[in-house]
């Protein structure tokens, strides 16, 4: 290992990448290469514990992966693979399982979400979703975890998972696994539907317009911004309680623009809504122009794309393999 701190970070392929999944991840993914080993993964073993259309989630995959690059995320640079290549997650997730307790996976605000939206199929899968994630992070040793706001709770259970095992099996100077930090973005962490501005934005959302897809064509983005939530009243306040509306399109504008939000409410004091959404739609639209320009060349390459699956998943494993014979050793099991 070198000495260089490690993150790790993923996104399920359930459904088309959102700005949330933007603004609240891959953007802060982007510059960590400079300082740390970057490992993403596109977590296919998670996107089955709700039902997937087999061809879609392979081409969705496919398309992530374009998309992942297309951002701005160097292959060579950065580690980029999927999930289910390197066997060592599915592994440590089954050891996990027996070291994380029922009480806490029920607590799982995630894992409530989504039982009560899919209740004719709440699989042990959907429940012990949190502990594979564990797995993802501590195979790599990883120090940081660049997550959304709503991760923060799997990211506690995570660390939880970790210092238990830890005390169990660890020795002072030689702890079994690194217990990791959630990295969340001071703004943009939570990007909220534009329907229905009180719930996060989502891929795997119903309906079309309550959320921007990082593939929408410009004329469709402004569309969706003309046609977002707004609130009672006509001032362009950060209010969350009052102005859920307002308060998530300056959030999308802030994280867009890199403009702090006071100085935005500056901005657009005394400002119609009409004018403060054509703004935010003109910076999202800038904002995605490059990813969306250089995207159609990479997905068309789906050669080259394989190629970059089949080198991120070699060098995942390296890492991966070691921590999962130190996981064995410690718990008594034959070497194989
Ligand atoms: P699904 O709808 O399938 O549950 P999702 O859109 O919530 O998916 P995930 O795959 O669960 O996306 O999340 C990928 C990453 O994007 C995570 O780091 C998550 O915190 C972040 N993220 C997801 N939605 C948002 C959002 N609305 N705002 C900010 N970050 C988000
Ligand atoms: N649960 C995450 C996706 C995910 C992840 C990870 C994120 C799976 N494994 C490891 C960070 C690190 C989600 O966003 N729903």
């Amino acid at each position: 290992m070198n000495n260089r701190p490690t993150v790790l970070s993923g996104i399920q392929p359930s459904g088309r990448l959102t700005l949330g999944n933007y603004l609240g991840a891959i953007k802060n993914w982007l510059p960590l290469s400079a300082t740390h080993d970057c490992y993403y993964m596109l977590v296919d073993l998670h996107a089955i514990t709700v039902r997937q259309d087999p061809a879609v989630l392979r081409e969705r995959c496919y398309e992530f992966l374009a998309l992942y690059i297309a951002c701005g995320l160097d292959p060579k640079n950065n580690v980029l693979f999927v999930q289910s290549h390197v066997a060592a997650h599915a592994r440590l997730s089954w050891v996990l399982n027996c070291y994380t307790q029922f009480g806490e996976l029920s607590r799982m605000t995630q894992f409530k979400d989504k039982s009560a939206k899919h209740v004719d199929n709440i699989n042990a899968g959907l429940f012990g979703y949190p502990v594979l994630m564990a797995a993802d992070i501590l195979l790599y040793d990883a120090t940081h975890v660049p997550v959304g706001d709503d991760q923060k709770q799997h990211l506690e259970l995570t660390r939880d998972i970790a210092q238990r095992f830890n005390n169990i099996y660890g020795a002072p100077k030689h702890e079994i696994f690194v217990v990791p930090e959630p990295m969340i973005p001071p703004v943009g962490a939570r990007i909220m539907g534009l329907q229905d501005p009180t719930a996060k934005m989502s891929k795997s959302d119903d309906a079309e317009t309550n959320a921007l897809y990082l593939l929408d064509p410009p004329d469709t983005i402004t569309r969706k911004i003309k046609r977002a939530v707004t609130d009672v009243g006509a001032e362009v306040r950060f209010d969350i309680a009052e102005k859920p509306g307002v308060s998530n399109l300056l959030s999308i504008l802030a994280a867009t623009t890199g403009e702090s939000i006071p100085a935005l409410e500056e901005r657009f004091a005394g400002s119609q809504y009409g004018a403060f959404k054509a703004a935010v739609a003109e910076a999202v639209v800038e904002c995605l122009k490059p990813v969306q320009a250089r995207y159609q060349e990479l997905r068309e390459d789906r050669d080259g794309l394989l190629a970059v699956l089949r080198d991120g998943a070699e060098r995942a494993a390296v890492r991966a393999d070691a921590t999962l014979k130190r996981v064995h050793e410690a718990l008594g099991f034959i070497p194989e």
